[in-house]
């Protein structure tokens, strides 16, 4: 029997040489790995779970999460890992479109969500962020010797959930084929090896922290500290001991504050790499003026793992987020036609290759109309190709905000405004802010004699949106502009309010 993906990361192993050290000091070995994740893996056997389950995960970071990440994989389970942000709103609405067979979140977390599961037929399991739980409890006493479940290439390993620019959160499927090709491709093109040492500050539950970070870590038999968030002064001390970084670009904004920063408190370090969100060129510029590595920015996305990436060795250019990697075709088309463009026009890319997933989790439609007739992904970013080969991103198609590297679609922040006793209508837009890169911003029209105010409606959002999609300021207007066909302009509106962040801050 051949589990697709868990074959190559245990063929990877390199047994007793350390994977992971949590912040507290503990190591695990991958052969810990290995038979923690057995452990797991029986557990969740016995408990029922069979291939093709989906089990949600909403845990804090831990090592023992990581686990669990890991014993879905052998056991042939789709993982689906949820944001600690999201409200019980929101998690509800995950639980039902997924239909996991197994929920695991904190204690605190359990009696809510045990509604919601049993709704729907799932288990319900605890995971801490300290790595005790119930679900750990069954495991305790489990064979490490897990047979691990057969999984060809085409399987699901995990759904991972991201909004749509209409209606409600779709699952993006990523089978076996898509994890390991695009791990295997990254680990060589950012020639990682096992004498690596990872700071892993991002989170677990997006392909940032969990697939681009863990996978590479673990097929390059390399190891990682794992910390439990990120923190610029205890990544900052880590980095002697460390060799690499993987950030979004709020991570750089964040180190560069830090006067510890310079070239020989990182003479360590071989790699700095950026991605989720656009790195400003003038951080590029400052971090390499102050540490002397040029960060390497890369693009990647929820649907088709990584892309482009710039170059290990040559130029990795401020503002571009460099060539498609190998085995990954990029092209810029007409948004109105999609015929190809040439030459350096602007266009939507779109993206076909081994890394793209395999649809949206039941919905058939979304899937075929997010496909070109020839096989290519439409992303939704707008960009254009240079002269030499460099990818350049310049706007997306999508109204969508990333803000501090999280996706927040305004539609679904609209909806909830809206809604609220008092609101005419609003527009949720993404204007520039200094640490964030977009800060999510809401413009509000009140109907007739309502003296709605901010907090008012600040507070009403609290329990319906997670947080960082909830907006930093609540603008009131009369009216929104829209063009002919009615359609709020929302260019209009980013240009209006364009420096609210960046005044106040430099007002603060
Ligand atoms: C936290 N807050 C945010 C926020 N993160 N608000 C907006 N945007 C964010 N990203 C809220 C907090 O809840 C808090 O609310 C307030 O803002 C200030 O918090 P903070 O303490 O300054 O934030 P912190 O906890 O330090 O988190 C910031 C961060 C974090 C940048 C470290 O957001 C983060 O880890 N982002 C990484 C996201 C990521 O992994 N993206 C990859 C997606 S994959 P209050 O109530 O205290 O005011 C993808 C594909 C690809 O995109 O290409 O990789
Ligand atoms: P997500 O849906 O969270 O996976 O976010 C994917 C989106 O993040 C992409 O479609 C891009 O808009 C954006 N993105 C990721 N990496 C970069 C980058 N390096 N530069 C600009 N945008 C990026």
């Amino acid at each position: 029997m051949s589990n697709y993906l868990f074959d190559a990361i245990q063929a990877n192993s390199p047994g007793e040489a350390p994977f992971i050290r949590t912040d507290d000091g503990r190591i695990w070995t991958y052969n810990d790995a290995l038979a923690f994740s057995g452990r797991l893996a029986s557990a969740m056997e016995m408990l029922g779970i069979r291939p093709g389950d989906r089990v949600a995960v909403q845990a804090e970071k831990s090592a023992e999460a990581l686990m669990l990440y890991l014993a879905c994989i052998r056991s042939g389970a789709v993982y689906l890992p949820l944001n600690t942000a999201y409200t019980l709103t929101e998690l509800g609405y995950f639980i039902g479109d997924a239909e996991p067979r197994l929920v695991v979140v904190s204690s605190a977390a359990r009696e809510n969500v045990e509604k919601i599961a049993k709704a729907h037929w799932a288990i319900i399991e605890t995971l801490e962020a300290n790595g005790s739980g119930s679900l750990l409890n069954l495991a305790r006493d489990e064979p490490s010797d897990f047979v691990d479940a057969s999984r060809s290439p085409d399987d699901l390993a995990a759904i991972l959930y991201t909004s749509g620019t209409t209606g409600r959160s779709k699952g993006a499927m990523l089978t076996h084929a898509n994890l390991l090709s695009n791990a295997m491709t990254l680990r060589d093109y950012w020639r990682v090896t096992a004498e690596d040492r990872l700071v892993h500050a991002l989170p677990l539950f997006h392909t940032h922290g969990l697939f681009v970070a863990t996978n590479v870590t673990l097929l390059a038999g390399a190891s990682m500290f794992l910390l439990p968030r990120f923190d610029a002064d205890e990544v900052i001390s880590l980095m002697p001991q460390a060799t690499m970084l993987m950030g979004v670009p709020t991570f750089y904004v964040r180190l560069l504050q830090s006067p510890r920063l310079d070239r020989q408190w990182v003479a360590n370090m071989r790699l700095f790499i950026s991605g989720s969100a656009p790195l400003l060129a003038e951080t590029h510029v400052e971090f390499e003026n102050r540490t002397g590595h040029a960060i390497l920015e890369r693009y990647g996305m929820t649907e088709t793992n990584m892309n482009t990436s710039n170059p290990y060795d040559g130029d990795r250019i401020a503002g571009t987020v460099g060539f498609p990697l190998p085995g990954v075709t990029v092209r810029v088309t007409d948004p109105a036609t999609g015929a190809a463009l040439s030459g350096e026009e602007t266009g939507m890319i779109e993206i076909k290759g081994p890394n793209v997933f395999k649809g949206y989790w039941r919905v058939p439609e979304k899937t075929a109309a997010e496909f070109t007739d020839d096989g290519f992904f439409i992303s939704g970013d707008l960009g254009k190709i240079d002269r030499r080969g460099y990818v350049h991103i310049v706007g997306r198609s999508k109204d969508l905000v990333i803000s501090g590297g999280y996706n927040i679609y305004p539609k679904e922040v609209e909806g909830e405004i809206d809604q609220l006793e008092g609101v005419a209508e609003s527009a949720v837009i993404g204007v520039p802010h200094p640490d964030f890169g977009e800060g999510v911003t809401a413009i509000v029209v009140r109907k007739p004699e309502s003296a709605l105010d901010e907090k008012t409606i600040l507070c009403a959002l609290k329990h319906r949106l997670a947080r960082y999609k909830q907006p930093k300021r609540i603008i009131f207007t009369e009216d929104l502009p829209r063009n002919t066909m009615g359609k709020v302009q929302k260019n209009v509106l980013r240009q209006q309010y364009a420096d609210l962040y960046l005044d106040r801050n430099r007002a603060s």
